[in-house]
């Protein structure tokens, strides 16, 4: 029960404090230190800003830093989605032929789920970082290599990936709208992106399946045909969901003017877009600048769903010499991170748009079974009322549930709640529900959905 008491308490003290950081951020932005957005409860970091547009912001991470506890803090604190940046791909999950080795992946995987977070598979049907026997083998076996890398790492992984790329760079650069040599291309012609993405489908059905690709930012001769490729997959029903665009920039490849309006159209196709790897070489203000267009981008087509940069810090980027992500070598933030939240946080066209985030706790936990808490938080708007979903995943069942309103789906792990009386939010201000996971031997953490909002 929530008491009219300690609602009017705590929002009392929610109003002051918001005076305050409001009076702070304002002396601030009058000396000119901070750019102030357009709301007053904005969030503070990168995936909760993120989430309150009902996106996500993830970052790509080495299983070999996650012992650096300034990576790990920065990745927890600010991030809500992560890519794996090389332990995914099959020279680390397949150096020997029919032989898996998923330690890396596996840390990375863990790392996330236990935190809330979401993950990107990444990825399954690539030229490079290949291992040689893949490009000694005759049609037949390549086949069956390619399907088998795609159900073994995929299995692995089933039910946890919330989107994979499945075919990564299949399209040559230039003007010439031609694939990209590979032993694929080479020995099984075009149609081994389409047999990679029906194999995939089966393989994992709860898993977004994407085509990724870099230099596709703009309309040009390499996106038109990554285009007609996807429009002739809907056209067909092959299975695709969404197509990533790397938006890897610098200054012989800055950001395309017609960025967004090329996101758009992929979309229109009825495919969600994914920013999967930014990065842009630079610093300070330009660096910013070209930073807040690419969020702005994404904000403004509803299909596009999720930003990943390429990285944590620049000390660790794969062009490190560029300086292009949020936090630098010492994991300071960057004009870029304030520019990347701002535009996170700004209201966009509509303004004021009502919204919601949720955040995950175990509370208790026995030898058979756990107690979960998800917290409930209004945007920069109050809301009247709230649906969040939450997955448990098999065999775990729920056993009991309170402070809402449960439903289930057939298959008994997604939960969606609604409000039993704390449906009403102040902006900023916050409710929890709870229930109790009868665990059945997996210990995961129940993944997080949406949290939508009624104005
Ligand atoms: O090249 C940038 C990205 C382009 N799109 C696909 C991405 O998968 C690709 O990521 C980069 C990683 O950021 C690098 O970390 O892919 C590179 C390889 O194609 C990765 O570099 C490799 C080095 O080449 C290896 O020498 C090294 O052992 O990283 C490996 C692990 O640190």
């Amino acid at each position: 029960m929530i008491s009219p008491s300690s609602g009017t308490l705590r929002s009392s003290w929610s109003r002051a404090r918001r005076a305050l950081v409001v009076a702070t951020a304002g002396l601030l932005a009058a000396a000119g230190l901070i750019a102030l957005p357009n709301t007053a409860d904005a969030a503070t970091t990168l995936g909760a800003s993120a989430a309150e547009r009902g996106r996500y912001f993830g970052t790509a991470v080495a299983a070999n830093r996650l012992g650096e506890a300034a990576y790990a803090s920065t990745l927890n604190t600010e991030f809500n989605s992560v890519t794996a940046e090389n332990e995914m791909k099959w020279d680390a999950t397949e150096r020997t032929r029919n032989s898996f080795t998923f330690g890396a992946a596996d840390q990375i995987v863990n790392h996330a789920r236990s935190r809330g977070m979401r993950v990107r598979g990444h990825t399954l049907v690539w030229h490079s970082q290949l291992p040689s026997w893949v490009g000694g083998l005759n049609a037949n076996d390549l086949r069956a290599a390619m399907n088998n890398h795609i159900n073994q790492v995929m299995g692995r992984y089933r039910g946890q990936i919330d989107s994979w790329d499945v075919v990564n760079e299949a399209f040559q650069d230039g003007n010439s709208g031609a694939r990209r040599s590979s032993p694929f291309q080479d020995r099984l012609g075009n149609g081994y992106i389409e047999e990679a993405f029906r194999t995939a489908r089966a393989a994992d059905p709860n898993a977004k399946l994407c085509y990724n690709d870099y230099n596709t930012d703009g309309v040009n001769a390499k996106s038109n045909a990554v285009y007609n490729m996807v429009r002739d997959f809907r056209a067909r029903g092959v299975p695709i969901d969404c197509v990533g665009f790397q938006s890897h920039f610098n200054s012989a490849s800055p950001v395309p003017s017609d960025f967004q309006a090329n996101l758009q159209r992929f979309a229109d196709l009825g495919v969600e877009v994914q920013i999967t790897e930014l990065d842009i070489a630079g610093s300070g203000t330009a660096q910013a600048n070209s930073y807040s267009r690419v969020v702005n981008a994404c904000l403004a087509v509803s299909r596009c769903t999720g930003i990943t940069v390429w990285g944590v810090t620049d000390k660790y980027s794969w062009r490190a010499s560029d300086t292009p992500l949020l936090f630098d070598g010492n994991y300071n933030k960057k004009p870029a991170y304030t520019a990347v939240l701002n535009a996170l946080n700004a209201s966009g066209g509509g303004g004021g748009a009502a919204g919601c985030t949720l955040t995950y706790t175990e509370t208790q936990r026995w030898g058979d079974r756990f107690n979960g808490q998800v917290t409930v938080t209004a945007g920069s708007a109050p809301i009247s009322g709230w649906t969040a979903t939450v997955t448990v995943h098999s065999p775990q069942r729920v056993s009991t549930t309170w402070h809402g309103s449960p439903t289930w789906d057939s298959s008994g792990t997604v939960l969606t709640m609604r409000p039993n009386g704390n449906g009403a939010l102040s902006a900023g201000g916050s409710t929890s529900f709870g229930f109790t996971v009868m665990a059945n031997g997996n210990w995961t953490a129940p993944t997080l959905g949406s949290c939508v909002a009624t104005a």
